[in-house]
């Protein structure tokens, strides 16, 4: 397969310097490599352009969301970039940084496939608008807004057609939600199979029903976004968001499998690996694992 590594160095939409640095420690670190050994032929484009910023940049644009201006600037050039990836027959493989990418991501597959399924594995719902959320960091919000929800800046960046339907949407391994993101996911009936929900009825069985559902829908394609915060805290010391509670390394590797042999993912996410805060690279070298494991599977 063709696979385009577009690498997104942005902290901005978590706040916390050192996820920004990913993209290049994972090249540094052979990703190109280990993608190419599964038969693929891989460009990398290179990381989305992230303009400095200063603290008074902060919250320049609104009072709430931090750093907007700059996300949504460094969004819109994501979205056009997996948008071309995909038009010219490739895998947009989107390396990040903090979950904010996911708006830019989930905007360029969107223009391309109008009927479009979301899988988002993660620890969080990550569907918060500027009115529910608790901290103002985007990284919590590029659910919300592809599906239509919440700030304007964000539902209406770059693509202007169908949004993501709600009950297109499947949140995986889900363990921390905010008050206000249990209310849109009941509302907008969006598909939620919660860690206690892996653990009562097994990966096998969960996989297995949301996949089932992904192959009865009428849609196009498959956006799967990978947030290494789904996996436990202890496997994940180098990410800003850990939550106990979460799935093993066979449980993630699983699902990931899983979903990759439908055949239906057309594009990939992969977020949230901060090195700066684990010295021990443990964190690194599984996101390694991991890559190759996707890389293996697509
Ligand atoms: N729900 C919390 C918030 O909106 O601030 C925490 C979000 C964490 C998001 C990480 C990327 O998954
Ligand atoms: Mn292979
Ligand atoms: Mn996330
Ligand atoms: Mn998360």
């Amino acid at each position: 397969m063709n696979i385009n590594v577009i690498g997104v160095p942005l902290f901005y939409g978590c706040d916390r310097k050192g996820v920004d640095l990913s993209p290049n420690k994972l090249r540094e670190n052979g990703i190109i490599k280990i993608i190419e050994n599964h038969n693929h032929n891989v460009y990398d484009m290179g990381n989305i352009y992230v303009p400095e910023v200063s603290e008074e940049d902060k919250y320049a644009e609104h009072s709430k969301m931090k750093y907007l201006k700059e996300i949504v600037d460094v969004n819109k050039n994501l979205a056009h970039q997996v948008y071309t990836s995909i038009s010219s027959g490739n895998f947009p493989l989107v390396i990040g940084g903090d979950h904010a990418l996911g708006l830019g991501s989930l905007k360029g597959v969107n223009r391309k496939y109008s009927k479009l399924a979301v899988v988002w594995i993660d620890a969080h719902g990550d569907i918060n608008t500027h009115e529910t959320t608790p901290s103002g960091n985007i990284h919590g919000m590029p659910l919300a807004a592809a599906m239509g929800i919440g700030h304007e800046n964000l539902t209406s960046l770059y693509y202007h057609g169908v949004n993501v339907d709600p009950e297109n949407v499947f949140l995986i391994a889900a363990r921390d939600l905010d008050e206000g993101e249990t209310k849109i996911i009941k509302d907008n009936k969006i598909n939620l199979y919660s860690t206690n929900n892996i653990k009562e009825l097994g990966i096998e069985a969960i996989m297995k029903d949301v996949i089932d559902k992904l192959k009865a829908k009428d849609i196009d394609a498959v956006h799967l976004s990978f947030d290494i915060d789904c996996l436990d805290s202890n496997l994940v010391p180098g990410t800003g968001t850990p939550v106990g509670d979460g799935i093993n390394i066979s449980e993630g590797k699983y699902a990931l499998k899983s979903l990759l042999e439908t055949k239906l993912v057309c594009s990939l996410d992969f977020v949230e690996l901060n090195t700066k805060l684990d010295s021990s690279d443990k964190t690194l070298n599984l996101c390694l694992d991991l890559i190759d494991w996707i890389s293996e599977h697509l």
